[in-house]
């Protein structure tokens, strides 16, 4: 059956700022404290959404979450009205409040990870929400994310929602950020290969310096969800080393597309019996495995996580050759644009670079293929789907009304204790959830 990937992004929320709250992320702790502009960084954003989309790709949007987070502080003890409980954060716990204040849903390559009827048992498409429970910040994303993804695909005939998995090391679990699908073309079954940093059970290689996120255990658990057949999948580790290097997720490495997987050389262990195993798979489909590897004397580790060359996103054409989706920072860097030209002159399935400007989110260590959710649905399946929460003419200029409304243009760590940014982002999302017709799915909604 003929399918789509729909590329839903996240839409940058009001706190948009920069507390270095993730070890592990390079871009997150070194630019702590730099002042943000969240007004521009929701604009770049929906600039990225809009282009796309009129280049003729499916493109949808994923709201922001309640930021400051009230619901948290109270149920870590803080009393009072929603000021009185912001104002007590700020004195006794500032790092508290950061946390709970934090715009990271805009990252929804975490949101949650997602497989299409055509993988599935019972040929429902599947998501799990992420519990991303390596990081506090992230870790009190799941309920809202949960909530939205439910009043985008309702339709329980089309759609089959997972809560999170338990709130445990053991399980931790970042959603699509470490999952890769392989296929001849959308529609088609497909081999799902699950990225993990370390095995909990397991007494394999972890990283030393850095946190591995992702927990074999947690993907395994997500397969079993969404009725994944084992024949169509793969569990494949990632290189301990380049975490320490900062690839605090898989996706800032590796990324795939159809039946290419672009990756850089040192993006796994164990490499060549599972790029075996996934061939074998891949072709019970009459698929070819095409894998590009990009060598380390071409592009470093240290480029990959400088640049997020590989934190991009890969989209079929209607020509069916593909376009390579990459920040700025990637045009900047003289040898992964070098690389870059080669690959798009070679001849192979990637023959187009576009390149957009997401500066702002990309100081928090999050790039193009980290604002989007992949979601591959069949026509019908596109139809049952909210369409207030699809791209286009219309849903952009509401948006961008929306945005220079509502947002600041310039945020510190220190704004976060104003209780004025509460009022302005309830007020924001309410009209949100009016434009985007979702329902009541905040805190201060239900
Ligand atoms: O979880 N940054 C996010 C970036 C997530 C990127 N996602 C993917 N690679 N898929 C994170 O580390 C920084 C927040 C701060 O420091 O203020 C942050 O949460």
């Amino acid at each position: 059956m003929s399918a789509y990937e729909v590329n839903f992004d996240g839409l940058v929320g009001l706190t948009h700022n920069y507390a270095g709250l993730s070890f592990g992320n390079v871009a997150s702790t070194s630019n702590k404290n730099a002042v943000a502009n969240p007004k521009l960084a929701a604009l770049q954003g929906l600039a990225k959404m809009k282009n796309l989309a009129d280049s003729g790709f499916k493109q949808g949007v994923l709201p922001p979450q309640e930021r400051p987070c009230v619901h948290t502080l109270r149920t870590l003890g803080f009393t009072g009205t929603d000021a009185e409980v912001i104002a007590q954060a700020a004195k006794k716990a500032p790092q508290l409040l950061a946390n709970v204040s934090s715009a990271s849903s805009m990252w929804v390559a975490n949101a949650a990870t997602v497989s299409p009827s055509a993988d599935t048992a019972d040929g429902k498409v599947h998501f799990t929400v992420a519990n991303l429970n390596n990081k506090f910040h992230r870790s009190i994303e799941e309920q809202t994310t949960s909530n939205a993804l439910k009043a985008i695909f309702a339709d329980n005939k089309h759609f089959a929602h997972h809560a999170a998995l338990p709130q445990q090391m053991l399980f931790g679990d970042e959603g699509a950020a470490n999952h890769n699908r392989l296929c001849r073309s959308y529609g088609d079954k497909g081999v799902e290969v699950f990225v993990y940093g370390r095995q909990a059970f397991g007494g394999q290689v972890e990283p030393k310096v850095f946190p591995a996120r992702q927990t074999r255990e947690a993907s395994e658990a997500v397969a079993r969800l969404h009725q994944l057949d084992e024949s169509q999948t793969v569990f494949l580790q990632q290189n301990p080393d380049v975490i320490d290097q900062g690839v605090f997720h898989n996706d800032v490495i590796a990324v795939s597309n159809g039946p290419v997987l672009f990756h850089h050389q040192e993006a796994f262990i164990n490499q060549a019996p599972v790029f075996d195993e996934i061939r074998r798979k891949l072709g019970q489909f009459d698929c070819e495995f095409t894998p590009i590897q990009v060598p380390t004397n071409k592009v470093s580790v240290q480029d990959a996580v400088g640049t997020y060359l590989f934190n991009s996103q890969l989209l079929t054409k209607a020509d069916g050759s593909m376009v390579i989706v990459v920040p700025e920072e990637s045009r900047k860097n003289e040898r992964v644009w070098t690389y870059l030209t080669e690959l798009t002159q070679s001849g192979g399935p990637i023959n187009e670079v576009k390149v957009f400007d997401l500066r702002e989110s990309m100081c928090n260590g999050g790039g193009p293929a980290c604002l989007r959710l992949r979601v591959v649905l069949t026509e019908q399946e596109l139809n049952a789907a909210n369409p207030n929460a699809l791209m286009n003419d219309a849903l952009y200029g509401s948006l961008t009304q929306w945005v220079n409304k509502h947002y600041r243009d310039r945020l510190t760590e220190a704004d976060l204790a104003d209780p004025q940014l509460l009022i302005e982002n309830r007020t924001a999302l309410d009209e949100l959830t009016q434009i985007m017709n979702l329902g009541s799915i905040y805190p201060f909604q239900r």
